[in-house]
């Protein structure tokens, strides 16, 4: 008798018809096979009826010691990010974050927005009607078409005088890398480095690695070939992955719903380490792979190895009338303010899920790194960091993020 079952599935959506629906919501209806919440292999067939290997799931593998051991350590590690891509799901102008700001150049999942300085030209351009808006143009030699009206030529005047976003952001979710990041040219030359925020909560970084050593014993028990390919890429630079592990860096997401992506800055040939800490009770959030109608139900405890380079994303979280009552005899775990509008966090319940990979690029880092970017540090910055992302974004953004970490701390 097999320890665990295998699921092989096929696609239902071509890989066109799949990328077509990035960055898009799906839910429950997409779930074609019986969820996935015991031990089960699942392998995905390919346009040429080639088996891959899809994921491994373990149920109950991780013991309540260590799961108490990640949440006392990395509960407050899922830091507010605007820099999820795709997986922030399409911008929504109505939201409590967005509702509040005015936004420009919206498209699916990201935005510019207008900063202090746009606001107040906005506030001093909307008296003035169109034919002083198109002389104001022609002073500052902005080219404009016949047909704009009113708006346009106000965003174009802000425009020129710098009072847009430079970066184009995504809706602000709590999900953030731990661990180490490679060099980044995004405003400030950034070294291969222990993150910021690794740096700056080094001792709850460091008291948690039990959990994720344990993930990691996950990973290579279940596929040893890929652990073993992984973990020879990662030796390569032995100062920039996370002790006995093979990875470099753990992405902590705080009841973040993802919207359809792939996830990318990782080892190609590696794979995702999954694992969920939860508090409170709540139905849904099942992981999905929308592409073959395949999802799993990650809870306290359980394990997952899965391809994270397949389109993936999470159906919503909710609460049963059983659940709400549970979790209203609850006390906060969290103090966040509301006002802030990071979506999915003012729940009574927590879902915190743990991506643990390796980062592609950190094999090109340099074998000698100013010790600094290494260990602990205080507040005070070495050097201005970006907004960080598990994903490749088509942006990421500077100095915002950058002073909203450390106000949140
Ligand atoms: O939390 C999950 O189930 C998935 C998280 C994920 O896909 C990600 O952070 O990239
Ligand atoms: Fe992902």
């Amino acid at each position: 008798m097999p320890r665990q079952k295998t699921l092989v599935v096929e696609k239902i959506y071509s890989d066109d018809e799949i990328k077509s629906k990035e960055g898009q919501w799906f839910d429950e209806s997409h779930i074609k096979y019986p969820i996935v919440n015991s031990n089960t292999d699942v392998y995905r067939l390919d346009d040429k009826g080639i088996k891959h290997l899809l994921l491994k799931f373990r149920k109950n593998v991780i013991p309540d010691s260590l799961i108490k051991t990640g949440w006392d350590s990395y509960k407050d590690l899922a830091k507010a990010s605007r820099g999820r891509g795709a997986s922030a799901g399409p911008i929504d102008v109505n939201s409590q974050y967005w509702g509040k700001r005015k936004l420009v150049d919206t498209k699916k999942w990201s935005t510019g927005y207008l900063n202090p300085k746009g606001l107040e030209l906005h506030d001093s351009l909307s008296p003035l009607d169109e034919s002083e808006l198109c002389a104001k143009c022609d002073e500052f030699n902005i080219k404009r078409k016949d047909d704009m009206h009113k708006e346009q030529l106000i965003i174009a005047l802000i425009k020129k005088q710098g009072g847009i976003s430079k970066m184009k952001v995504n809706n602000q979710v709590a999900s953030n890398p731990i661990g180490f990041y490679e060099s980044g040219k995004n405003f400030a030359d950034l070294p291969c480095r222990l993150t910021h925020f690794t740096r700056t909560n080094f001792e709850k970084y460091n008291n948690g690695l039990p959990f994720i050593q344990h993930i990691d014993k996950l990973f290579k028990k279940l596929i040893p070939e890929a652990h073993n390919k992984q973990l020879v890429r990662a030796d390569t630079k032995p100062h920039l992955k996370i002790p006995k592990t093979a990875f470099s860096t753990v992405t902590i997401n705080r009841n973040f719903r993802t919207a359809m992506h792939r996830d990318a800055g990782d080892f190609r040939d590696g794979f995702g380490n999954l694992t969920v800490i939860e508090r409170g009770k709540y139905h849904g959030g099942y992981t999905i792979f929308p592409q073959y109608g395949v999802a799993i139900d990650l809870r306290n405890n359980d394990f997952v190895a899965m391809d994270v380079h397949q389109w993936h994303c999470n159906t919503p979280m909710y609460e049963t009338e059983e659940d709400k009552a549970f979790n209203e005899t609850l006390d906060y775990a969290f103090k966040d303010n509301p006002e802030v509008g990071t979506a999915g966090i003012y729940e009574k319940y927590t879902r915190i899920s743990f991506v643990c990979y390796l980062r592609e690029k950190i094999a090109n880092c340099p074998d000698v790194i100013d010790p600094r970017f290494l260990t602990k540090s205080g507040h005070g910055k070495i050097i201005k960091e970006p907004a960080e992302s598990a994903e490749s974004t088509e942006s990421t953004e500077s100095t915002e993020s950058t002073e909203s970490a450390e106000s949140s701390e």
